[in-house]
């Protein structure tokens, strides 16, 4: 009973404080890169690289610096839970714990276990430059427990694995280029000879090599510099080991100048996804990056249309949340801006600010419950005073609330009867009605 009790209190705890709600970037309150995403009974799990700001003494200024991994999964695509760290620098017996450098991560299942795998540099006296190292767990969220050596043969970077139908498991990784080999069925040993992988352009570092299948197709995308900064690409082959052949690009290089980009791709209730990266949350400092996610899609002859980046990314928001409609799916084309709310602490996201009549921003896929009545409550901040104008959208625009936003020189919440409230899934359109700056965090509806 007392163990249950801890147990129970554990789970409330990691719900209450580390449930994060997001659209893009998906994590909010940390750094998050290199995504590798998968799909375990059910849930979404996020293995991402977990940069941090270096500091005198911990990692090199100007560069990368990660110490560990976390660990975050979601049932919905919306709500994440942070898990925590699963692995980190100083538990690895065989990994430089001054290394700072935990890169790009993975994870697979394989007869019920779990099997992360990461790179990182190796004490002094083992292999020089990058080693990847596995750690095993029963559960996706852990506990992991490394593996004593790191699997002999590979000298590379961004590890990536894949089962294929026949139970074959494949593991990938870049120097440069891109390899890969067969691994044993004890997914901790190599089974063939590294072959360097071939199909790609052979100008420019390609790296973050991650595969997958469908219909029979072997997708290999990653990341390539074709001219300055990385852009995502795809070669497609019908051999897990190629050769593979070019296919085009996944998505373009980032319009904000972040130098690397880092995927995975995932089919969850029927629809594709990619998982990328930005630097949203320090775009001075594109080590400090953060993950995101779009839906993509497919040609009739497999081939995968361009992603376009986007702010409102995936998932479906319910009306009750706080709706940060700053993570805008559309907007006029003037008269409203996308700030951060303190710029020196830039976890603290985002604000709209409308300042021109008629100005409009949308958000998509709001999913309202069955409720008849209801209010609407806007977080917002005018110097001037002003008015807003709530509609939703689906076939027809109708309005649902026009709000007064008094003059003020702080945050506060009004509140507003609905004219109607809505059900089902919705677009939310805010526009302005009249002059004045208006400043807005956040909308929600009960
Ligand atoms: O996160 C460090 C490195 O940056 C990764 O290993 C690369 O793929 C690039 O994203």
């Amino acid at each position: 009973m007392k163990d249950f009790k801890k147990c129970a209190a554990l789970m409330v705890s990691i719900l209450w404080f580390n449930c994060l709600m997001a659209q893009n970037p998906l994590i909010q309150n940390q750094f998050t890169a290199d995504p590798s995403v998968r799909v375990f009974n059910n849930m979404i799990y996020l293995y991402p690289s977990h940069d941090i700001p270096a500091t005198p003494g911990h990692g090199r200024a100007g560069w990368f610096c990660m110490q560990d991994y976390h660990v975050f999964s979601s049932s919905n695509l919306t709500d994440w839970v942070d898990h925590g760290v699963i692995v980190s620098q100083n538990k690895v017996p065989w990994a430089d714990s001054a290394a700072y450098s935990m890169w790009a991560p993975d994870c697979i299942e394989r007869a019920g276990k779990y099997y992360f795998y990461f790179p990182a540099p190796a004490k002094s006296g083992g292999p020089k430059g990058f080693s990847v190292g596995v750690a095993v767990a029963d559960k996706p969220y852990g506990p992991f427990v490394p593996q004593p050596l790191p699997i002999a043969g590979i000298h590379g970077i961004d590890p990536n694995v894949q089962i294929d139908k026949d139970g074959q498991g494949y593991i990938y990784w870049a120097q440069g280029n891109l390899y890969g080999a067969k691994l044993k069925a004890n997914m901790l040993e190599l089974a063939s000879e590294p072959v360097k992988l071939e199909g790609f352009p052979d100008k420019g570092l390609k790296e973050g090599p991650y595969l997958f299948e469908r219909k029979g197709i072997y997708y290999m995308t990653y990341p390539h510099v074709a001219d300055k900064t990385e852009r995502l690409e795809y070669a497609m082959s019908d051999n897990p080991l190629g050769p593979f052949k070019y296919a085009g690009v996944l998505m373009d290089e980032s319009a904000s100048g972040c130098w690397t980009n880092h995927q995975s791709v995932i089919e969850f209730k029927n629809q594709w996804y990619l998982f990328y990266h930005n630097d949203d949350l320090s775009p001075a400092f594109d080590k400090n990056r953060a993950v995101r996610a779009d839906s993509l899609f497919f040609n009739e002859d497999g081939t995968i249309r361009k992603v376009i980046p986007t702010l409102r990314g995936i998932g479906v928001t319910a009306s009750s949340k706080k709706i940060q409609i700053d993570r805008y799916s559309a907007k006029s084309e003037d008269g409203v801006g996308v700030e951060f709310i303190d710029t020196l602490n830039k976890f603290k996201g985002w604000k709209t600010i409308f300042n021109k009549t008629n100005s409009w921003i949308k958000y998509n896929s709001v999913l309202f419950g069955k409720q008849t009545a209801g209010y609407v409550s806007v977080n917002a901040w005018s110097a001037t005073g002003g008015t807003l104008l709530i509609s939703t959208e689906d076939n027809l625009r109708k309005v649902i609330a026009r709000v007064a936003i008094p003059k003020g020189n702080n945050w506060s919440v009004v509140k507003k009867a609905l004219i109607s409230m809505p059900t089902g899934m919705k677009n939310i359109i805010v526009q302005t009605e009249g002059s004045g700056r208006v400043e807005v965090d956040w909308i929600s509806f009960n």
